[in-house]
């Protein structure tokens, strides 16, 4: 098992634009299982590759209370279905110890490969849509706090700044 360091904001990394990945082939199974035991030993519910610093587009999810139902998205793409909006409390792991309210739209289709470099398509509901959005984000360099107020962004950056700082 390796578990892969998660960069945290405002570490300018995480704003990188992540390439397609080519073939899904042995090299890209092992990133996918470092990024699960690295999702599963943070206790997150999701992870983009562009957190371990890879840039690839490479996203696993687990929203089971059981934490044995893992998902894999690889080359990811999304349609919205309609045009109602959900809110949720979303927090990162490289944005730890903080939460703010998003809003996004609740009924998306996303059609990826799984780890196998099959095709699948499906219409997640709840938290997992919520959950797909918010790693499909990081992908593009894109964070849960670029959603919400500057005022409240600095003040997150400037937290994380200072307790970086004390542990550098
Ligand atoms: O663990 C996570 N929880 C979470 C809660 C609400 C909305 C999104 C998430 S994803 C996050 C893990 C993470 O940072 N993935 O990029
Ligand atoms: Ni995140």
């Amino acid at each position: 098992m390796a578990l892969l360091e998660i960069l945290e904001f405002p570490n300018p990394k995480l704003r990188t634009k992540a390439a397609q990945v080519e073939t899904v082939d042995e090299r890209v199974q092992a990133i996918v299982r470092d990024m699960l035991d690295t999702m599963y030993d943070a206790s997150g519910v999701g992870l983009a590759a562009t957190q371990v610093d890879i840039h690839e587009q490479i996203i696993v999810i687990d929203v089971s209370e059981s934490r044995d139902e893992p998902q894999v998205f690889i080359n990811p793409s999304i349609e919205i279905v309609d045009e109602e909006q959900f809110e949720y409390d979303e927090g990162c792991l490289s944005v730890p110890g903080f939460y703010e309210a998003v809003t996004r739209p609740k009924h998306v289709r996303v059609t990826a490969l799984n780890e196998q470099g099959e095709s699948f398509t499906i219409e997640p509901e709840g938290l997992l849509a919520v959950c797909i959005q918010h790693e499909m984000d990081h992908l593009q360099g894109k964070l849960f706090v670029d959603y919400v107020s500057n005022f409240k962004r600095n003040r997150i950056r400037n937290k994380l700044l200072k307790k970086q700082r004390t542990r550098a």
